[in-house]
């Protein structure tokens, strides 16, 4: 008895019903924590590196919905500075990614009038993935739509090291004092640096953790959990994180 409820419950999980949304109250900036890609696979009973593949799909399904809902920046953590301990086989696969994203996403991307843009430490990348990543930047620079900010060799507390390190910098050289300090200046030092916060963290595959990203940019935003594996996210999921955001943040909007 117990088990058909829940084999109801996960159903209607994985095809959400339709959902209103407010053109008003449309989040400005939404990230994406996209884990799940291993396990979709295996539970096919096929190889990781295929839940990789489907999840570049996943990518460019949800930029465009994201674009025509008119959200304005979309960032997407593609590999954390822990992601490194995975198998080699497995991170030389990876780094391939953005080379393919190139080759088969990217022009549907123009199309939309998407930018591009990484952050993360991207020195430590092998010549082919930043290689890739520079073109996909460079093509679309002009555009004037969509963020899409990839996160790669990305790590929060590493990116708040650098920032605290670069404040210390200017202080020992005497270009500001210790009295400067602000969260202004640390937001400017952050490799977001110029993007608004998150409105909304979304995280599929059934983790409730933050796990390094963003920490200091997620102060204030709300959090979306979906059981859903990254391969499956289309559409219909991030229009369900965006009504419960709208939700949400009517319920105090009056007041705020
Ligand atoms: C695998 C699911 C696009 C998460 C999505 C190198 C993990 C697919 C890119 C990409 C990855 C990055 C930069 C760029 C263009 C494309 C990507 C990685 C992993 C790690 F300029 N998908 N994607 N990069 N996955």
């Amino acid at each position: 008895m117990i088990k058909r409820i829940q084999a109801w419950l996960s159903r209607n999980d994985r095809q959400p019903k339709p959902v209103e949304i407010s053109p008003d109250n449309i989040p400005r900036h939404v990230a994406i924590i996209m884990d799940g890609n291993g396990r979709w696979a295996k539970r096919r009973g096929l190889p990781r590196i295929v839940g990789h593949q489907n999840g570049m799909k996943a990518v460019k399904r949800a930029t465009i919905a994201a674009s025509d809902l008119g959200v304005e920046y979309l960032t997407m953590y593609a590999f954390s500075t822990e992601n490194w301990k995975r198998p080699k086989d497995e991170v030389d696969f990876l780094m391939r990614l953005p080379v393919d994203f190139l080759a088969l996403e990217l022009d549907e991307l123009i199309e939309n009038n998407v930018r591009v843009r990484v952050m993360g430490g991207t020195d430590a990348l092998p010549d082919h993935t930043r290689g890739a990543m520079e073109e996909a930047v460079a093509r679309t620079k002009h555009n004037t739509g969509l963020v899409l900010n990839f996160a790669l060799n990305y790590g929060s507390r590493k990116e708040i090291e650098e920032a605290m390190r670069s404040i210390g910098e200017d202080i020992a050289a005497g270009r500001l004092t210790a009295g400067d300090i602000s969260s202004e200046l640390i937001d400017s030092r952050l490799m977001s640096g110029g993007l608004p916060d998150p409105d909304l963290l979304i995280r599929t595959s059934g983790e409730m953790r933050i796990s390094n990203f963003m920490l200091w940019q997620i102060a204030y935003s709300e959090l979306w959990f979906t059981d859903i594996y990254w391969p499956e996210f289309d559409k219909s999921h991030l229009h369900q994180a965006v009504a419960e955001y709208q939700n949400r943040t009517r319920r105090y909007g009056g007041l705020k």
